[in-house]
């Protein structure tokens, strides 16, 4: 697809990380909301006190309190919309007007202990989302993978409402058609409703699709998951339910399919690197060669961990080994790319994922990177001198996504920080993204460190003085140098989903422990291993 804009220093960027469109005229209320609002903002928010005086056992509550506000205000101004614009006070449509945020939100609320909006939540999801899933609309196949299948799934799993784990079954099997392609990685996009028609696929995309929407193993074995157990439920053999034949099921076995083409057109040897955009016909590297861990590829090199962790735990031998293929995967290609992505300055100041061979640039995106390498590291999927060199680079790479915060005027990394030799921003905006947070609580998992809580607090902070919206939610910001920043009016659903989310199970042992037996995908759902 074209590359759209430039960065500061002359490069591509991803259209992903523009800010998303407006589709006016704002959505309507629903008319329960009004009702839903004043209970909401009565019994859910708690003000966040003065952050200068949160000692450090208060500082989850805190977090708490500012994800209340950041419902508040979807369920006051945006309700039933996609995405909040807190400015404006009304929503806006970029999922096909499926309702993203409180899909996305669902886990967080129930992780939060938000259980009355959970049950709201959920009631007007399960009341509203077969309506919309059926509407004839083209998604994106990625995004409605991550947020809307691992969003239903990991809220089902949490609470155990099967309404929940039967919507995920829905949206997966409406993502299905794109992945009938001959090497079987998924084209981009899908219309639900009418599936692979002639005319539904985006032209920039046609023939294409990113690394990172070919990888999406854990959302659709949760969804198979699912999907096992209510043919269970009503009445199929037990044995449907089993690893081996979940991961046989139409839904898992297309998105393997998809991961094990990846890894059949993969290089070897230096050049081990994934390419970022793929045919879909062969699955081989397509279109111009650019290799990078940030946008367009991130959570391609994420899952081959997870697809490990989701398969590991089984009973069936079969199943675990082929688990073991993704973590050899996973294990060659961050020797690759530590070896050829992760770069230092020429001071050894900084330690940053590069979006470019050529060029020192650095996007927020790949700040997922340590996080990634920690969470091997502990899950024991390398030892020795790797382990060691593992977690080293990880350790190095998250100081410097957190310097890239704590270098600005307002304490929000920009969206693409350049390395001219030093740190200096690039793109200047920041949409909240969730990477630095997540990053933090998997290192702070890892190394117990008290320096990565004290880190994510800075960065909390950071998000509360800039972009707390005083009539509800949160707005990401135009130019994280200038402060007050301006705002860009807009509260992409992964501020819950995931930035928040994040920045909650660094500060709390209770939740933190309540996720450690699971995978949590890309947009930080905790989805249940296969067993
Ligand atoms: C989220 O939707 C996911 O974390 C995805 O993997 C990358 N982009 C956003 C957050 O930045």
């Amino acid at each position: 697809p074209p590359l759209t804009a430039a960065w500061a220093g002359g490069l591509p960027i991803p259209s992903a990380g523009l800010p998303p469109p407006r589709s006016p005229p704002p959505t309507p209320r629903a008319p329960a909301a009004a009702a839903f609002l004043r209970a909401t903002l009565r019994d859910a928010v708690s003000p966040v006190p003065p952050l200068d005086t949160v000692p450090p056992a208060a500082r989850a509550a805190a977090v708490r309190s500012a994800a209340a506000w950041a419902w508040a205000g979807y369920v006051a101004h945006a309700w039933g919309a996609d995405e909040l614009a807190p400015v404006s006070r009304s929503g806006y449509e970029t999922f096909c007007s499926l309702g993203v945020t409180p899909i996305d939100a669902l886990d967080t609320l129930h992780l939060m202990g938000f259980p009355r909006e959970f049950a709201r939540a959920a009631d007007f999801v399960v009341a509203s989302l077969p309506a919309r899933l059926a509407a004839n609309c083209t998604v994106s196949v990625f995004e409605t993978a991550i947020r809307v299948v691992g969003g239903l799934a990991a809220a089902a799993d949490a609470s155990g409402d099967a309404r929940l784990g039967s919507l995920a079954v829905d949206a997966a099997r409406r993502l299905l058609p794109a992945f009938d392609t001959p090497s079987g990685v998924p084209r981009s996009d899908v219309d639900l409703a009418a599936g692979p028609a002639a005319d539904v696929f985006r032209e920039a995309s046609a023939g294409t699709a990113l690394l990172a929407e070919a990888v999406l193993v854990p959302e659709f074995v949760a969804a198979a998951r699912w999907e096992a157990r209510l043919a269970v439920d009503a009445g199929a053999s037990p044995t449907t339910a089993s690893a081996p034949n979940i991961l046989a099921s139409p839904l898992a076995a297309a998105s393997l399919r998809s991961l094990d083409a990846v890894l059949a057109n993969a290089p070897e040897g230096d050049s081990g690197l994934l390419p970022t955009t793929l045919s879909v016909d062969t699955g081989a590297a397509e279109w111009r060669e650019r290799h990078t861990v940030g946008g367009r590829a991130d959570s391609a090199y994420e899952y081959l961990l997870k697809t490990w962790l989701m398969l590991r735990g089984a009973s069936d031998a079969g199943v675990r080994a082929r688990g073991e293929r993704y973590r050899r995967a996973w294990v060659r290609a961050m020797d690759v790319v530590l070896d050829r992505l992760v770069v230092s300055t020429p001071s050894g100041a900084a330690t940053y994922a590069t979006s470019d061979l050529h060029e020192p640039v650095a996007e927020h995106l790949a700040c997922f990177l340590p996080g990634n390498l920690f969470a091997g590291v502990s899950a024991g999927a390398v030892r020795g001198t790797r382990a060691a060199r593992y977690r080293a680079s990880a350790a190095a790479l998250l100081t410097t996504c957190v310097a890239m915060g704590e270098s600005t005027a307002t304490g929000l990394p920009p969206e693409v920080a350049l390395f001219l030799p030093e740190l200096r921003p690039g793109h200047p905006f920041s949409l909240l993204r969730p990477e630095t947070a997540e990053s933090l609580f998997l290192a702070h998992a890892a190394t117990g460190d008290p320096a990565w809580r004290e880190a994510g607090w800075r960065l909390f902070v950071a998000i509360e003085t800039a972009a707390r919206v005083a009539t509800g939610g949160y707005s990401g910001v135009r130019d994280v140098t200038v402060s007050p920043p301006a705002l860009d009016d807009s509260m992409p659903s992964w501020l819950l989903a995931e930035s928040f989310c994040y920045l909650f199970l660094l500060f709390d042992d209770d939740a933190a422990a309540k996720v450690a037996g699971k995978v949590l995908s890309t947009e930080a759902h905790p989805l249940a291993q296969l067993l």
